[in-house]
């Protein structure tokens, strides 16, 4: 059984302090743990940003790509080797700005990989910009006049593409948010986990006070994760209430289920015939 100390990287952890990160890496290496999981077993891909730099904090395979790029860079990997678990760390902004058409694609092709949006509501590497998922008329130094358009939805956006899997955590409550890793990593196919994630340099408006004033869990409130209705109306709840925890879940084929090439097992296991691409060259 692998163990929290097994997951120690080296490398010296630049966040602020109290940035809610902490406890989203903290919650990610409890969940690997729980899952029996060993760190050469694991693969973290993530993009540019504050969030982007969780790989390097954790002692296990690891891929720091470019802006918005971490999931082409997981869909090529998990198409590879399909018997890795593969974990995304992304940003609201590296994510759902910079990378959003490939959050869109990735979810139509129901890779299996676990994407996990630290979700600040700031660009914070930047110093704090606006995001997609900044609320209306919130006022930053870039956005003086206050935020011009309505937020992004991730969860309202998953679910209109058929995300089998979509959550939502708050660095807050680390325990239930390293749960629903756990089951996000166990789910077979997109699991989408948006995490709220107070920004404490840069985002004044949405700190844990306000997040701990408002948050409730889903699991205690009688919902029911298989009722897409249900999900849809939890999802688009924003303000006074918000709800945290799993909103939807159904199992439906993989990209790699799908992949006919891969029916002989990972690509990585296959052996290389340069015949066949030469064939193929010439045939066309
Ligand atoms: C094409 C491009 N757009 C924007 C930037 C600047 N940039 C780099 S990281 C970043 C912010 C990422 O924000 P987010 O994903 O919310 O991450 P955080 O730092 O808040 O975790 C921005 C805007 C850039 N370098 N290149
Ligand atoms: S700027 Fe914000 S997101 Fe970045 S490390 Fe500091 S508190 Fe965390």
């Amino acid at each position: 059984m692998p163990d929290i100390k097994d997951y120690e990287s080296l490398v010296e952890i630049k966040w602020c302090p109290g940035c809610g990160n902490f406890s989203i890496l903290a919650a990610m290496k409890k969940a690997l743990c729980n899952l029996g999981l060993a760190p050469h077993e694991v693969l973290i891909i993530s993009g540019i940003g504050q969030a982007a730099k969780t790989p390097h904090y954790l002692a296990c395979n690891l891929f720091h790509g470019l802006h918005g790029r971490a999931l082409p860079i997981a869909t090529g990997a998990k198409i590879a080797n399909h018997n890795l678990t593969i974990i995304v760390n992304s940003g609201d902004g590296d994510c759902y700005g910079e990378g959003g058409n490939h959050f869109i694609n990735a979810i139509r092709r129901n890779i299996d990989l676990t994407l996990l949006v630290h979700n600040n509501k700031v660009y914070g590497l930047t110093k704090g910009q606006a995001s997609p998922t900044s609320d209306l008329n919130m006022v930053t130094r870039a956005q003086p006049h206050g935020v011009m358009l309505e937020p992004f939805n991730p969860l309202a956006v998953a679910l209109a593409l058929g995300c089998g899997f979509v959550a939502r955590g708050y660095a807050g409550k680390p325990d239930h948010l390293a749960s629903l890793i756990e089951h996000g990593v166990r789910h077979r196919g997109f699991s989408l986990i948006d995490i709220l994630q107070p920004c404490v340099s840069f985002n004044h408006i949405n700190t844990y006070p306000w997040y701990n004033e408002r948050v409730y869990e889903l699991e205690r409130s009688g919902h029911d994760p298989s009722d897409f209705n249900a999900a849809w109306e939890q999802a688009r709840k924003w303000g006074e209430r918000i709800p945290i925890g799993l909103f939807y879940r159904e199992d439906k084929p993989t990209l790699t289920d799908r992949l006919h090439a891969l029916r002989h097992g990972p690509l990585v296991d296959q052996q290389y015939v340069p015949e066949r691409l030469a064939s193929l060259f010439s045939s066309l």
